[in-house]
């Protein structure tokens, strides 16, 4: 039977669009209170109102960049008191830019996935995780990708800020052995967000062709495998998942029908 959400403090990075986004979506339901994190304020608060008027759900719009260490550690410690307390860490935030080859990309694309996919998520996870080992209860959650796991051309600062985020992943769970919080590591194929938008530069028709002739995963399915990682009975940690696309077997096998 799955463990209970309710009264749960949820911190979402990457909540402004995209699996973030379905993930505060998906647990609005379920009794968590939500804390959404990410660095536009229009779509945190847009959400947060939808959610509230459709749900009696509690949530915290935290504008927010992952990039900036003091930032998020004075964030959470200056959280409304009765919001500290985070139960489950969804560190989903990340991005790529770009398609360069390593030896010709901006260094700037470099430094923002670098700093945003792995830094990031550092920043948080060391604020947050301290906490849940003194309360002796927590879930961190990261979102990696099936580019950690094959590299593919252009791609390959991206891919290595993923297999970074497995590695993180697998160091934090090794690290929190004889405690009960837990760490799953998810790492999806092809999901149609705005994702490809980013990697492109706003450019929403080479974003569009990444997805041409297939059914991508949306971010409702990356969140329904979330939810089902963190509302599994406490003994029970979820430790790596892959989902892929039925229409995606590898980063280099993509079935496409003719349009
Ligand atoms: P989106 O672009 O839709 O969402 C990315 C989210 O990350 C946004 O909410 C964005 O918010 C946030 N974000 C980016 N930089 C920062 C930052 N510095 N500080 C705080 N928040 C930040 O893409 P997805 O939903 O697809 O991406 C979510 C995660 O899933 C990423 O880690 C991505 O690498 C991973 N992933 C995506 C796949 C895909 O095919 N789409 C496949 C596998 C993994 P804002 O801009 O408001 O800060
Ligand atoms: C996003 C999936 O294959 O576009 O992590 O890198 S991919």
């Amino acid at each position: 039977m799955p463990a209970s959400l309710a009264n749960q403090t949820v911190l979402i990075t990457g909540a402004s669009s995209g699996i973030g986004a379905a993930c505060a979506r998906q647990l609005a339901p379920t009794g968590a209170r939500l804390i959404l994190a990410a660095r536009r304020a229009e779509p945190l608060q847009a959400l947060t109102e939808a959610l509230q008027q459709q749900h009696s759900v509690e949530v915290l719009p935290l504008v927010l960049d992952v990039r900036q260490a003091e930032a998020v550690s004075t964030a959470i410690a200056e959280l409304p008191e009765d919001w500290r307390a985070i139960d489950i860490l969804i560190n989903n935030a990340g991005l790529s830019r770009g398609l360069d080859k390593q030896y010709e990309a901006p260094l700037d694309d470099w430094e923002a996935m670098i700093d945003t996919n792995i830094k990031g998520l550092l920043y948080v996870t060391r604020t947050v995780v301290p906490g849940m080992v003194a309360r002796h209860h927590g879930h961190v959650v990261n979102v990696g990708s099936i580019a950690g796991r094959q590299t593919y051309p252009g791609g390959s600062v991206y891919c290595a800020t993923k297999a970074a985020v497995r590695s993180l992943s697998e160091g934090l769970k090794l690290d929190l052995l004889g405690t009960p919080v837990r760490v799953t590591n998810i790492d999806p194929g092809l999901v149609e967000t705005e994702f490809s938008v980013v990697r492109f530069g706003g450019d929403a028709d080479l974003a569009k062709g990444v997805y041409q002739g297939m059914t991508p995963l949306t971010g409702d399915d990356v969140a329904d495998v979330i939810l089902f990682a963190i509302t599994r009975p406490a003994h029970v940690n979820i430790s790596d998942l892959l989902v892929m696309p039925t229409d995606q077997s590898s980063v280099f096998h993509v079935h496409r029908r003719a349009e």
